[in-house]
């Protein structure tokens, strides 16, 4: 008897401390770092490895270099006082995997060939929604994964399709899958990508656990009598995005969705507490007094930055996205959506003190949200030397024209419709585009070489920053819609922009697009409430030759909202070139 008793409350012990065990497991779980514990400025900001996709020649043109970069799953340092986070990460090895993955560097005209490898386990350390469309391997083994060059003129095959999905060893591929080697031509003007994970319904999480890194393409040719800041020590990318952290340093993303009896995860947008670049949350970085080149790329899911200097530094603009501007543009602040890519030139030798602050001030979600507190109103630290140094680099009253846009060579008009759907409880359940699901037939089917008019009409109460693959776009005009909710009632029921007389709508104030964003996009923020009118080429900017490849083959490309949470439930459609 008294054996049994004993038996029954050790039994009984045992069930209690493993019910604490539970219930402290899950505490810790939800328990956030409060971004106001972690001190800024304390990490140095990392340099990410280059990885250079060509091979110097004795004698002779450089010749195309073949890549293997894998997908690792690993743990990353955020910052000093933050235990490691488990991520995944891009590199050629699991060792020298990094967050962001190694900056690739790329020659105008010398191919790139990456097999994209995967290497990551079953299951994965964000939560993710299988109810909304969702890249789901059958044995259920694996993590699809796809890459996309984002701002990359390249063939439909390597385009990193959101249904040409992988798991690791290739066991498990996506109906559009067709070749384990990606082919880039590097055949377009000389400018700034990234490369990125575009997986069917987990684009969102797997950026966030670290899938992103930057691509460079240089011409020299046109690039080096600019004179720009060169070389590893001046010209540098920044990636930026924004992450949320448990104690323990895990990434923490709400596994409750805004909807949960019909979406039990996805939420609208995911916003962070902590401003990373470079992999580092808030660092720091010494300058010299003189100039530097930075490749500011807003990797975030959903926030939108506007960058300012608290000590009055200017930004200096050279390129926009992928493409360099024909004249510089000088700002005090800088607005990116994310995806969208800032290329400045800064001339710390105009400082007027040791210390500057890169800073946002940007509400969140961007314009109509929260505004921004300490933590993620500050980025990153420049500590700048005393001693103004003799600066060889220079900011050239020209840069590198391309064509302007031709209105008249249009070879036809589209009118592209932005629609939010939301719950009885007025939460958004899911986005569409013309108010079709991506799995619906293909509507936009521009012929190869043509330059075509879109008018892309916002009626939600975002701001969605469109991203069109393969062609790059010229806005040329926003303007806001009068009598919106009349226009709105009659697209809701005839998704008809020339029914619903756009062009009696689209009357009200003209936004102007800033000077430095006149350029050629591939992003571009699409205010609501308004018609943004641009134009797209299907075809290079730098030349009229055709592209090296053929366009118009499987599967095709794509275009979408940028907000990784938008797309992927979801605000894409299919674009197919034609002959
Ligand atoms: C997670 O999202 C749900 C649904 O929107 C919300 O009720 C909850 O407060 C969120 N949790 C945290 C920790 O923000
Ligand atoms: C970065 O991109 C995200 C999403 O693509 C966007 O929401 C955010 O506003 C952008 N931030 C900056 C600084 O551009
Ligand atoms: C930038 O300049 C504009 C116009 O000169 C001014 O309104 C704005 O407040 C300035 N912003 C910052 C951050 O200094
Ligand atoms: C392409 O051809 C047109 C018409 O001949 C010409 O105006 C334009 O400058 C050319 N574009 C480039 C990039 O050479
Ligand atoms: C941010 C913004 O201006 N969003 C607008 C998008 O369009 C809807 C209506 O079409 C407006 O209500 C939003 O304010
Ligand atoms: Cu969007």
């Amino acid at each position: 008897m008294a054996i049994v008793e004993r038996v029954l409350f050790l039994y009984l012990m045992f069930l209690a401390a493993a019910r604490v065990m539970i219930s402290s497991a899950a505490r810790t779980e939800e328990r956030l770092i409060n971004p106001s514990q972690l001190e800024m400025f304390v990490d140095e900001l990392p340099d990410m490895p280059k990885i250079k996709c060509f091979e110097d020649a004795a004698n002779g043109a450089p010749k195309p270099k073949k890549l293997k970069i894998g997908m690792f799953k690993k743990k990353w340092k955020f910052h000093r006082d933050l235990p490691p986070t488990p991520v995944y990460a891009y590199g050629t090895s699991k060792h020298t995997a990094t967050v962001p993955g190694p900056t690739i560097e790329a020659l105008h005209g010398i191919d790139t060939y990456v097999t994209w490898q995967n290497h990551l386990p079953s299951k994965h350390i964000l939560p993710w929604d299988p109810t909304i469309p969702t890249a789901i391997p059958r044995k259920k083994k694996g993590i699809p994964t796809v890459v996309h060059l984002h701002g990359g003129i390249d063939e439909p095959e390597s385009d990193g399709n959101a249904n040409s999905w992988f798991t690791a060893g290739f066991k498990e591929t996506g109906p559009t899958w067709t070749k384990k080697t990606y082919h880039y031509h590097n055949m377009q003007q000389p400018g700034n990508l990234w490369y990125h994970d575009h997986a069917m319904g987990l684009t969102r999480i797997n950026l966030l656990a670290g899938l992103v890194g930057a691509y460079i393409i240089r011409h020299h040719d046109v690039e080096t009598p600019l004179l720009l800041p060169s070389g590893d020590e001046f010209d540098r990318p920044l990636v930026v995005f924004d992450r949320s952290f448990r104690t323990d340093g895990s990434i923490y993303m709400n596994s409750t969705g805004n909807n949960p009896s019909i979406h039990p995860q996805w939420q609208p947008e995911y916003f962070g507490d902590a401003i990373i670049v470079n992999g580092k949350a808030w660092p720091r970085m010494t300058a010299r007094r003189r100039k530097y080149r930075f490749r500011i790329i807003n990797a975030s899911n959903a926030r939108f930055y506007r960058f300012f200097f608290t000590n009055g530094l200017r930004f200096i603009h050279v390129a926009a996205d992928s493409a360099y501007l024909g004249r510089p543009v000088v700002t005090n602040e800088t607005l990116l959506a994310p995806s969208e890519i800032a290329d400045v030139v800064i001339d710390f030798s105009e400082s007027k003190s040791d210390v500057a602050i890169l800073a946002n001030d940007a509400p969140y979600p961007y314009p109509s949200g929260d505004p921004v507190n300490d933590a993620n109103g500050k980025v990153m630290k420049f500590i700048i030397k005393k001693n103004r140094e003799l600066d060889t680099w220079r900011v050239p009253e020209k840069l590198i024209k391309y064509p302007s846009p031709d209105l008249s060579s249009a070879s036809r008009t589209r009118y592209i419709a932005l629609y939010e759907y939301t719950s009885d409880i007025d939460e958004p359940t899911h986005l569409f585009i013309n108010g079709k699901s991506y799995e619906e037939r293909v509507t936009e089917t521009p012929k190869a070489g043509t330059s075509e008019v879109w008018n892309v009409i916002n009626l939600t109460e975002d701001n969605h920053p469109l991203h069109i693959h393969l062609g790059l776009f010229v806005v040329l005009d926003q303007r806001e819609l009068v009598k919106l909710e009349e226009f709105k009632a009659c697209m809701t029921k005839y998704n008809d922009a020339i029914k619903c007389h756009i062009s009696k709508h689209a009357r009200g104030k003209k936004l102007e697009v800033s000077e430095h964003e006149k350029g050629w996009k591939n992003v571009y923020k699409m205010t609501p409430g308004y018609v943004t009118k641009i134009l797209v080429r299907f075809s290079y900017i730098h030349s009229n030759a055709s592209y090296p490849f053929d366009p118009t083959a499987e599967p095709g490309y794509v275009y979408h909202c940028h907000v990784l949470d938008h797309e992927d439930n979801v605000m894409m459609r299919p674009l197919k070139l034609i002959k």
